[in-house]
C-alpha cells in the first residue's frame, strides 16, 4: 500500500481487477493494479494494463466525426480547468461553448469545418452530436457519478432552469420563449437542434425550462451556462456511490 498516499489525486477514481471495483483509489498519471491486496504502480504503456479493461481513469474523450456536411474533431476533459480552444466557424456557437467549458470546468478543444455556405445548421447540430459522444465516452460506465444535476441560471432578466439525468435515456424538453429569429447571424432555432444532438448522443434526459427572459442572447447564454453547471454536478463523483447510482445496477 505504500504508493497509495503518494499517488492520490483529486476525484474518486477506482482501480479494476478481476471484475471488481476497488473504491477510494485516487489516481491520475498512474495506473494501479490490485493483486492479493498489494498495490503496485505499473507503467501505463504496459500492454497487460492497457488491454485489461481498466475504467476510464482520466475521464477524457476524443471524438472525430466526418460526413459530407461537416468534419469535426473534439477533445474533452471532464475534470478540467475550464480552458477551451473552440473554432467552429460559427461565432455565436464558439462563444457559447467557451462559456460552457468555463462554467463546467471542462477542458474543450474543438475544431469544426462545416458547410457554412449552406447555413449553420449542419455544423451546429453535428457539434452537439460530437459533444454528446464525448461526454458519454468520458463518463465511461458512469461508476460513482452523481447522475443528476440541476441549476437555475440567471443572466440579467433571463432565467433558465436546467434539470438533467445522465441516465442513458435520451429525452429533451425545450421550453423557451425564443422565437425563430437571429442573434447576429445565428439562427436561434439551432439551439434546439444542438441540444437534440447532444441529448441523443450523450444519453441524457435534459429539461430546459426558461422561466422568463426577453433578450435572446441572454436567454441562450443562461441555457448553456446552466447546462454546464448541471453537467458538472451530474458527472462529479460522490464517494458514497459504489458502482452506478441505480437500483437496476446499470445506467
Ligand atoms: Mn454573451
Amino acid at each position: 500500500m505504500k504508493y497509495y498516499s503518494e499517488c492520490c489525486y483529486k476525484g474518486k477514481i477506482i482501480a479494476w481487477t478481476d471484475g471488481k471495483y476497488i473504491d477510494n483509489l485516487k489516481v491520475i498519471g498512474y495506473r494501479f493494479y490490485l493483486d492479493f491486496e498489494e498495490i503496485s504502480v505499473l507503467d501505463s504503456t504496459d500492454e497487460k494494463i492497457a488491454g485489461s479493461g481498466l475504467p476510464n481513469l482520466e475521464r477524457k474523450a476524443e471524438v472525430y466525426r466526418e460526413t459530407s456536411e461537416t468534419q469535426i474533431s473534439l477533445k474533452l476533459n471532464i475534470d478540467g480547468a475550464g480552458s477551451s480552444d473552440v473554432q467552429t466557424g460559427v461565432g455565436f456557437l464558439d462563444h457559447m461553448l467557451e462559456l460552457f467549458a468555463k462554467h463546467g470546468f471542462f477542458d474543450l478543444e474543438l475544431k469544426a469545418v462545416g458547410d457554412l455556405q449552406v447555413d449553420d445548421h449542419h455544423t451546429v447540430e453535428d457539434v452537439g452530436i460530437c459533444l454528446g459522444d464525448a461526454f458519454r465516452q468520458a463518463v465511461s460506465e458512469k461508476s460513482g457519478i452523481r447522475r443528476f444535476g440541476n441549476f437555475e441560471m440567471p443572466m440579467y432578466e433571463a432565467l433558465a432552469k436546467i434539470t438533467l439525468d445522465f441516465c442513458g435515456r435520451p429525452f429533451l424538453v425545450y421550453n423557451t420563449p425564443l422565437t425563430n429569429e437571429k442573434i447576429g447571424t445565428f439562427d436561434v432555432e439551432l439551439v434546439e437542434e444542438f441540444f437534440h444532438g447532444f441529448v441523443n448522443h450523450s444519453g441524457t434526459t435534459l429539461h430546459i425550462n426558461v422561466v422568463h427572459g426577453s433578450n435572446r442572447h441572454h436567454i441562450v447564454e443562461a441555457i448553456f451556462k446552466g447546462i454546464a453547471k448541471a453537467l458538472d454536478t451530474a458527472t462529479s463523483v460522490d464517494e458514497r456511490i459504489v458502482g452506478v447510482l441505480s437500483t437496476k445496477g446499470k445506467l
